[in-house]
């Protein structure tokens, strides 16, 4: 690709337009196809000689969680700053900018409302000291394209074993670990049915934690394989629950939201509440055709 010596790469935006080409074409899997297409893309607009990661204090360019005013660092989010001092600047071509503006384009939201709608609303409401975790699903393959994280660390999955209900755990050993920041889970509705006893543990450990649901009523990657196989769905259709009422059954706080604004206005009424929030957001089946 490169060697010591050249510059990295003299034209990233055609190679990283190529590869947003083939993220297009590629029938996007969880935990292969779309991180193939990511590494690829990673390795064309090409990695420095040494890695680019060397010691320094490149990590003071990243804004501290406090310079938000957002909750004091504590211990648990101070891991945020990976071994602070260890990196150093990278990508002198503008290579990310370039990468985002591309993702951004190719994952524009196609309607008013739907999975892109609520990723880009998190996207504005959530804060740069607050964490997020995430399930496994088409939610999650969606948003693995469209966040923006401006911490590190700051978004938790289950990237190997991509089990489903993971996220609640996650956000609860993250609350956990630190009260005083805004964790926010993002799940399927799948997800949630398989491990909606854990909202009994965030009520016992009154933990206000803010649950964004993708409920789409399907098991919706499997949905989408099933249609890029060419077989007919099969077993992928869930019943209508309404989540809502669950989470108040649990003690939380439960809204059902099928627009942008009142998704917005949850998200901040959730911030100051003392109980779990769960923040069903209804689409349609069919939200994710052509997605990826
Ligand atoms: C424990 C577990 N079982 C099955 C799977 C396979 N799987 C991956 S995504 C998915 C569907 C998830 O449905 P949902 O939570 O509603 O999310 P959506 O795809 O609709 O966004 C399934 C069954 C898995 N990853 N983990
Ligand atoms: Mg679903």
């Amino acid at each position: 690709m490169h060697h010591a010596g050249t510059r990295l790469l003299a034209a990233p935006v055609a190679a990283i337009e190529a590869l947003a080409e083939a993220i297009s074409a590629d029938n996007c899997q969880e935990g292969s196809g779309v991180s193939n297409c990511l590494s690829r893309l990673a390795g064309e607009v090409g990695r420095p000689q040494d890695d680019r990661v060397r010691a320094g204090p490149g990590l003071d360019n990243i804004p501290s969680p406090g310079a938000a005013g957002a909750a004091p660092t504590s211990p648990a989010s101070g891991r945020g700053n990976l071994e602070a001092g260890t990196l150093t600047q990278t990508w002198p071509e503008g290579e990310p900018q370039v990468a985002r503006a591309v993702l951004a384009k190719r994952f524009a939201a196609p309607a008013e409302w739907g999975p892109h709608t609520i990723i880009e609303v998190l996207n504005r409401s959530v804060g740069e000291g607050d964490l997020v975790t995430v399930d496994a699903g088409a939610h999650r393959i969606l948003l693995s394209q469209k966040w923006v994280a401006r911490r590190p660390l700051s978004l938790l999955q289950s990237a190997g074993f991509c089990t489903m209900a993971g996220a609640l755990p996650l956000a609860i050993g993250a609350k956990v670990a630190d009260p005083a920041r805004r964790i926010v889970a993002v799940m399927g509705d799948g997800g949630l049915e398989m491990g909606i006893g854990e909202l009994a543990t965030l009520r016992d450990l009154g933990l206000p934690v803010t649950l964004v649901l993708f409920q789409d009523q399907s098991l919706a990657l499997i949905a989408l394989k099933q249609n890029s196989a060419g077989l007919a769905p099969h077993g992928v259709a869930l019943g209508l629950t309404d989540f809502a009422a669950v989470a108040t059954a649990f003690g939380g706080h439960g809204r059902t939201v099928t627009s942008a604004a009142a998704l917005e206005a949850e998200l901040a009424a959730a911030r100051d509440r003392d109980r779990f929030t769960l923040i069903a957001c209804r689409f349609d089946a069919d939200a994710y055709d052509k997605a990826f």
